[in-house]
C-alpha cells in the first residue's frame, strides 16, 4: 500500500462533546472499524485517539476525545489536555450531543462547549446523535432550527451513530470543509497510535463493561510486554491498576474466575484488532490514587 495520490482534501477534525454522546461511536462508523472503545458508561475515552479516514477524494484524521466535563482530580485535568490539543490541532470540528437529552433540556446549546468554540474558531458542524432512540422525531426540528440560527455552527445533521444512518451525509459535509490538501498516510492506515495503546484499550473495555460501580474508574491497564514472535502466539502481558485491595479482590474473583474471564474475552478483541493470535497473562496491582499522582499519570502516558 502507499499513499494515495489523487486525493485533493485533506483535513484534522476534533470530535467533541459531553461523555457518553457517542463521540467514540462515530468515529468508528466513519472509519469502518472498532478503533476506539464503546461502553455504556460515561468517561470511557481518557486520551486522545487518532483515526484515519481515506477514500479516493480525501484523508481526514479524526481525533476522538474525552467527554467534556469540570476537571476534579489530575487525570481528568490530563483528559481536558487532549481535548484543547485536538481543538488547537483541527481544522474542522464536530461537537456532537445526545438528542434525547437535548430534547430533554429544550436546547442544543451547550455553555462548555459554546465557550470552546469561542476559544477555537473553525468551520464546526453540529451531529444530533442518536435519533434512533428520539421517540418523536419533529421534536429534534426546533433543536437543528436553533443550531442554524445560532451562528455557532457551518452545518447541522441529525444522524444515529450506532445504527450508521446518515454518516456518509456526514463525511461529505466535512469533505466538503475540508481544506485542500495532499494525503500523508498510507490508504490503508487506520492510526498511527502504537498496537500497545490499543491492546491496552481493549482490556480496559472488557473490565468497563463488566464491572459496576467505582472499579471502572479506578482501573488502568498497563502493557508491560508485547512480544511479536516468529511463527508463533505473540505475547501480551498487561497490569490491571486498580486503587484498593477490595477492587483488587472483586477482579480477581473467587478463584479467579473474574480474572480469568475478563482475559477471554480481551484476548478474542486483542486477536481481533491484530489479526493475530495471542497469549494475554494479566496481573492485577493496587497503586493507590494514581488518579491523581502526576508520576503514575506520566507512567501511564498521561
Ligand atoms: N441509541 C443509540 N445509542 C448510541 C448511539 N451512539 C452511541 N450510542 C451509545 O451511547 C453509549 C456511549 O457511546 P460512546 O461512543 O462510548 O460515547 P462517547 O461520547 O465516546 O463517551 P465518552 O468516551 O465516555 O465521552 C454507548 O452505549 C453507545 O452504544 C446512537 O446513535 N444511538
Ligand atoms: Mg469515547
Amino acid at each position: 500500500m502507499s499513499v494515495p495520490s489523487q486525493v485533493t482534501k485533506f483535513g484534522h477534525v476534533a470530535i467533541i462533546g459531553r461523555p457518553n454522546a457517542g463521540k467514540s461511536t462515530l468515529m468508528n462508523a466513519i472509519l469502518g472499524a472498532h478503533l476506539s472503545i464503546v461502553t455504556p458508561k460515561p468517561q470511557t475515552t481518557r486520551k486522545r485517539v487518532l483515526g484515519i479516514y481515506t477514500d479516493e477524494e480525501a484523508q481526514l484524521v479524526f481525533f476522538d476525545t474525552p467527554g467534556l466535563l469540570k476537571p476534579q482530580y489530575a487525570m481528568q485535568r490530563a483528559m481536558m489536555g487532549y481535548v484543547d490539543e485536538s481543538l488547537a490541532e483541527a481544522e474542522i470540528i464536530v461537537v456532537i450531543v445526545d438528542t434525547v437529552k437535548a430534547v430533554e433540556r429544550g436546547t442544543i446549546i451547550d455553555p462548555m462547549i459554546a465557550t470552546m468554540l469561542r476559544r477555537h474558531k473553525r468551520p464546526t458542524v453540529l451531529v444530533l446523535n442518536k435519533m434512533d432512540a428520539v421517540k418523536i422525531r419533529k421534536e429534534a426540528l426546533p433543536l437543528i432550527e436553533e443550531a442554524r440560527s445560532s451562528g455557532i455552527f457551518a452545518k447541522a445533521i441529525a444522524i444515529s451513530a450506532r445504527d450508521e444512518t446518515y454518516v456518509d451525509d456526514l463525511i461529505a459535509m466535512l469533505k466538503d470543509l475540508a481544506p485542500e490538501g495532499h494525503a500523508l498516510y498510507d490508504a490503508d492506515a487506520l492510526s498511527t497510535q502504537p498496537e500497545r495503546f490499543f491492546v491496552a484499550e481493549l482490556v480496559r473495555e472488557v473490565v468497563f463493561k463488566r464491572f459496576e460501580d467505582e472499579i471502572p474508574y479506578a482501573t488502568e491497564v498497563d502493557i508491560v510486554e508485547f512480544k511479536e514472535r516468529d511463527g508463533g502466539k505473540w505475547y501480551v502481558a498487561a497490569d490491571i491498576i486498580v486503587e484498593r485491595d477490595t477492587q483488587k479482590g472483586i477482579l480477581i474473583g473467587a478463584k479467579g474466575t473474574a480474572l480469568k474471564s475478563v482475559g477471554e474475552e480481551a484476548r478474542t478483541a486483542i486477536e481481533e484488532h491484530l489479526q493475530h493470535p495471542i497469549y494475554l497473562e494479566l496481573f492485577v496491582k493496587v497503586r493507590g490514587a494514581w488518579r491523581n499522582d502526576r508520576t503514575q499519570l506520566a507512567s501511564f502516558g498521561y
